[in-house]
């Protein structure tokens, strides 16, 4: 493949842009090389600024559920926007698709529209602690919720997991606010509680992790935190930015049947415009500003155009539950498919799949967490990573990412993924 054009404009966007991109997983860092640029997407395809045909297992970080320039979707926001772009007042689409995610998703009565998933998580946990008038928050380490200083944390030193800044501008007085907790590791999130009796407003987590490659949730994990959070009065917000809208109508609340307190989300529920959300039982969000104290806002919030996408998303997947069927049903077929293929080949590896979500690791052992993610080998994953771009494939370009199913993918074109992993596996 040649990605001339690419490496030009890389090397003019580097100049007035920091790193040339602007969200830094995009520079290809994790992998090496210049990054592609694409010129437009249709359907399961990306079309790059050389010509370029790949097939796409990123779809926009999850957004793009049913395809690339989706015609409903399209052609509700080109409707939208002959009519204006944006008022900074109430529209009556704001309301539609509000109803239209409580009918589809579970404990939430209410739901407020922000521009992005940091901005839903940052709003989430503010709520938790002004509901519950408690400061600290937990989280695990591998999860991400955004770039909010809360979440920019890493493990400090000591057994009790005191939060560290893992980002310059992170203050000390930030992050001691915030405790890290191991993944999957029920008993280490029980004795974080006990060292903060009292303390702790709320757990904020990835119900299927999604940014240490795919890992679901083992047996008992998530009802443990949910019997923790009712004993310790601390509330359970379920990050679904990734999982919502994808694992199930109702995301993992209604797949795994494990209820949250607050649920916030992202990328499927703008349609792949700037739309993040967070939603609760009416107790808690009618502490929300302009109702009671705890402020938010947002100029660009309900945006019309925004809200048109995801209202056109939400609506076709609502009409069409089947479609997580057969994205699954898809996901499962690659995974086999891939697994059968580096089997062959002796490449020592494990796949992670939950729903549509699917991640390779180059590891023998099971990837449960943070720690168990890192162990994998990252010069394989570059080759990898390279090899399957050479033979027209597109994925996350991080081992540290999940692949994204969207229902637009043939089973040819799964086929010709699994062809492209046999090609590539012959150089690992
Ligand atoms: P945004 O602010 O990027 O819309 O959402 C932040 C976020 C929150 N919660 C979860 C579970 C997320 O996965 C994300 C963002 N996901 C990354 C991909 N792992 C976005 C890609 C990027 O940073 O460019």
């Amino acid at each position: 493949m040649i990605y001339k054009r690419s490496s030009a404009l890389f090397a003019e966007a580097q100049k007035v842009i920091p790193g040339g991109v602007n969200s830094p997983v995009r520079a290809f860092k994790a992998v090496g090389g210049d990054p592609i640029f694409v010129k437009e997407a249709k359907g399961a395809y990306l079309y790059d600024e050389d010509g370029n045909r790949l097939i796409d297992y990123i779809n926009s970080w999850g957004p793009m559920i049913l395809g690339h320039a989706h015609p409903p979707v399209v052609n509700a926001v080109i409707e939208k926007a002959r009519k204006g772009t944006s008022f900074g007042m109430p529209t009556e689409i704001e309301t539609k698709i509000a109803e239209l995610a409580v009918s589809m998703v579970p404990n939430i009565d209410k739901i407020r529209f922000v521009n992005s998933g940091t901005e839903a998580c940052m709003s989430a946990v503010r709520l938790a602690r002004g509901f519950t008038k408690k400061d600290k928050i937990i989280k695990f380490a591998g999860c991400y919720h955004g770039h909010s200083d809360s979440f920019l944390i890493q493990a400090g030193s000591g057994a009790v997991t005191f939060g560290s800044p893992n980002s310059p501008g992170v203050t000390e007085g930030t992050a001691k606010d915030t405790l890290l907790a191991r993944y999957n590791d029920l008993e280490n999130v029980e004795s974080i509680i006990k060292s903060n009796k009292g303390e702790i407003a709320c757990i904020i987590i990835e119900p299927v992790a999604g940014n240490m490659g795919c890992i679901p949730p083992v047996k008992g994990f998530l009802e443990g935190l949910r019997s923790l959070c009712d004993a310790h009065n601390i509330l359970l917000i379920f990050d679904e930015v990734m999982t919502g809208f994808r694992l199930a109508k109702g995301g993992v609340q209604e797949l795994l049947g494990v209820d949250a307190d607050i649920v916030t989300f992202g990328k499927v529920i703008g349609g792949g415009l700037p739309v993040g959300a967070f939603a609760a039982r009416e107790e808690i969000m009618n502490h929300l500003a302009p109702l009671g104290p705890v402020y938010q806002a947002g100029t660009l919030s309900g945006n019309p155009l925004a809200m048109a996408a995801g209202l056109a998303m939400l609506t076709e997947l609502n009409d069409n539950a089947e479609i997580f069927n057969s994205i699954d049903k898809k996901t499962e077929y690659l995974h086999k498919g891939i697994q059968k293929v580096l089997e062959d080949k002796n490449i020592i590896h494990t796949i992670n799949r939950i729903g549509s979500m699917i991640s390779v690791h180059f590891s023998e052992n099971p990837v449960v967490d943070f720690e168990s993610a890192a162990e994998g080998n990252n010069e394989i994953f570059k080759k990898f990573f390279h090899g399957m771009l050479d033979q027209g494939v597109y994925i996350a370009p991080s081992a540290f990412e999940t692949w994204f199913i969207t229902e637009a993918l043939t089973y040819e074109d799964l086929d010709e993924t699994i062809k492209a992993v046999s090609i590539t596996a012959k150089n690992l």
